[in-house]
């Protein structure tokens, strides 16, 4: 359990501490695709949009990310433009939570980070673009995603893993960490931009009382997350060997700039953004926001 001190810490925006209180629907967000994800002004508009998304499900989205040492449940129109805005916001992972919190800093929380903080705040739906995972040719750079979604009993709704990784790898890590993914209406898992990307998955869900049975099942039952992998919407979904081909020449550059830790997912987005012509931008876009509506949909099928 987290001490009163930590607790302290969180700062709730009054239409999620409303939601909560009253046992209503919320499903967080995280601030890294904000800050991180999108070249600006696209990021500010792609924040607000997700947060659209959710509320005309009639859930409440809660926006997270750590900003003058306070955690933040649900931004402010004011505090989500500066995320999009502030250069100097760091991508912060589970492991930089406590050193930003302790220290008066600020960071765009990553899938792990906002994995965690929304689990403190007791949300159990979360949505996104694409998880992290095992990168290519680097088994040593596994994202933190993964072991935070086996640890913190939270719903991420997320368009597969991100194709600038090892797909088949990070699906078998998932495997060993006992993390279910469930494909939303396909049995194939997606890879980001990708609806296919060859690989199968071992559930599938049709319907939002079937994936909310499941849902609270496996989280009632202290196992952790859950994976639900919603392929991007059909129209923005991209053919797998153009962006094959734009990759190539993403990783090549990333290596021959000596990119690596926390800056490669970064760098490989915005790179396959420009080498796209917006392509990838549009296809991210569309998913995020799709994500954050099925994460509303979940999130009202849970019944609070
Ligand atoms: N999804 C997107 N865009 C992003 C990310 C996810 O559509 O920028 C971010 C998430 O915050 C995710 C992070 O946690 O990329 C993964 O980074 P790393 O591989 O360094 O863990
Ligand atoms: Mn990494």
């Amino acid at each position: 359990m987290m001490t009163a001190a930590g607790k302290d810490r969180f700062d709730y925006a009054p239409r999620v501490a409303e939601a909560l209180a009253s046992g209503g629907a919320v499903v967080a967000l995280e601030s890294t695709i904000v800050a991180h994800g999108f070249p600006p002004p696209d990021n500010l508009a792609v924040g607000r949009a997700m947060e659209a998304a959710v509320a005309e499900t009639g859930a409440v989205a809660a926006t997270i990310a750590v900003l003058d040492g306070r955690v933040k449940i649900g931004l402010g129109e004011s505090e989500l433009a500066r995320v999009a805005s502030d250069p100097s916001l760091r991508k912060a992972s589970s492991r930089d939570l406590a050193s930003l919190m302790a220290s008066g800093g600020s960071g765009a929380t990553t899938v792990a980070a906002t994995a965690v903080l929304a689990a403190r705040a007791g949300i159990r739906v979360f949505a996104t673009g694409g998880i992290g995972g095992v990168h290519r040719g680097a088994t040593t750079d596994v994202s933190a995603d993964l072991p935070v979604l086996a640890r913190e009993p939270v719903a991420v709704i997320a368009s597969g893993a991100k194709i600038i990784l090892d797909l088949p790898a990070t699906l078998e890590m998932l495997e060993t960490l006992g993390v279910p993914v469930i494909g939303w209406r396909t049995d194939r898992f997606p890879g980001f931009y990708c609806a296919d990307v060859g690989l199968g998955l071992a559930q599938r869900c049709d319907d939002e009382r079937a994936l909310a049975r499941l849902v609270s099942t496996h989280l009632d039952l202290g196992l952790g997350g859950v994976l639900i992998a919603n392929p991007p919407p059909p129209e923005h979904a991209l053919p797998r060997d153009r962006i094959e081909a734009w990759l190539g020449r993403a990783l090549e550059a990333a290596a021959r700039e000596g990119v690596a830790g926390p800056a490669t997912t970064p760098y490989l987005l915005k790179f396959l953004h420009r080498e796209s012509a917006g392509a990838t931008v549009a296809c991210n876009r569309a998913l995020a926001i799709d994500n954050a509506r099925l994460g509303g949909r979940l999130a009202r099928a849970l019944g609070g």
